[in-house]
């Protein structure tokens, strides 16, 4: 391909509701896309940072002034480039995965309309339809009742699954409540880092809940304490922060830190590491799942064409674009009894509503070859 021009278009996106983590809380996205032209057309990417360092150390500030200033000149220096070239290409900046991962979706998507392939097709999807699960943020108002309230809106809406966010002070009794409540219903808890090695005892007290996991309750770097934790509650440990590459997975499944692995694209630099990722765990029958990052209908007609691949056996953050949005930049996704449909179209298979687009958008830079 020969790259004519990147367009990155920032967005402001309200939220339907704040959404509370142990981070922070978020009252609209602040999105960042990235459209590639080339001499054989045009590519989408949704880049995951968030407005600020709080989930990674990546934020789009950062995310936008290393594609200006590093990650573009670079992928435009060679008179042509493949989506399978950029992580190579990019290897000696470090760090800024998200920045990287939307430039390699992008042309990715550009590479598979022209070829009439779709996302699945291409990385392997063995399934059309995959189950939905959703998280759930912590009240605004800290009202057990509100978050009763909006779990049992998503139970009648159809998810299959709920995710519960965590903190010191809201963890053991929401948990307890809701799986009185909802006795049978899949159910998890994720922690963002929350924790320290001193709560593993504390913790435990959720092994009585019959959860499918915990995700990442200790800090990022903290490896050994996540295999500490591990041993000695029955909740399998699931990591999200910590495995930013191939390489932090293989080390966080060699020494049993974790029993599964959530993948997000965006975090790990990109579609093409997230399917080396599922590879390895598959091969060492480790279940994985597709975490989300709020992504527009962007991000997420690719998120759900890889839930279809064979290793994500767990339920993925996999919502409608109504849980986020009342308004898509795509045609909205849909629950259809608890699952989604894995576009067939090529490339992401959507096709983005660029009036939406530009009737949302903050600032637009284009930068040419
Ligand atoms: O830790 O999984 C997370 C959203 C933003 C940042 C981190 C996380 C999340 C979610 C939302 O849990 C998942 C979704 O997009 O549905
Ligand atoms: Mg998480």
């Amino acid at each position: 391909m020969k790259i004519e021009k990147f367009e990155l278009i920032r967005l402001e996106m309200p939220l339907v509701r704040p959404f509370r983590t142990s981070f922070g809380v978020e009252y609209g996205r602040d999105v960042l896309l990235l459209k590639v032209t080339t001499d054989v057309g045009v590519g989408w990417g949704e880049c995951v940072s968030g407005r600020d360092p709080l989930y990674s150390p990546e934020y789009v500030d950062g995310s936008i002034d290393v594609l200006q200033r590093f990650l573009l000149p670079r992928v435009m220096a060679p008179a042509e480039i493949a989506a399978e070239d950029v992580a190579d290409l990019l290897r000696p900046i470090r760090g800024y995965p998200m920045a990287k991962g939307v430039i390699e979706m992008a042309l990715l998507d550009a590479q598979l309309r022209n070829s009439g392939v779709s996302w699945g097709q291409h990385f392997g999807a063995t399934r059309d339809t995959v189950p939905s699960g959703v998280s759930v943020g912590i009240p605004a108002d800290d009202s057990m009742a509100t978050l009763v309230e909006e779990v049992k809106s998503y139970v009648e809406a159809g998810y299959v699954r709920i995710k519960l966010k965590i903190q010191p002070g809201w963890d053991i009794e929401p948990t307890r409540e809701i799986r009185r409540l909802f006795p049978d219903i899949p159910l998890q808890v994720d922690a963002n880092q929350a924790y320290t090695r001193d709560s593993i005892r504390h913790l435990a007290q959720l092994d009585e809940f019959n959860l499918l996991l915990i995700e990442q309750p200790l800090r990022e770097e903290d490896i050994l304490g996540h295999a500490m934790m591990a041993r000695e509650i029955s909740t399998p440990v699931c990591l999200d922060e910590t495995v930013v590459s191939f390489e932090t997975a293989e080390q966080c499944l060699d020494l049993e830190a974790c029993a599964i692995i959530n993948i997000k694209p965006g975090r790990v630099g990109g579609y093409l590491e997230a399917k080396r990722i599922h590879d390895l765990c598959l091969e060492r029958h480790i279940p994985v799942w597709c975490g989300g990052m709020l992504e527009t209908g962007i991000g997420r007609a690719a998120n759900i064409a890889m839930s279809a691949l064979p290793g994500y056996t767990v339920v993925g953050d996999i919502s409608e674009s109504a849980r986020f949005y009342s308004q898509d930049l795509t045609a909205p996704f849909v629950l259809d009894e608890g699952y989604m449909h894995v576009p067939t179209g090529a490339g992401l298979g959507i096709e983005v509503n660029e009036q939406t687009v530009a009737s949302l958008t903050r600032s637009l830079q284009t930068v040419r070859k």
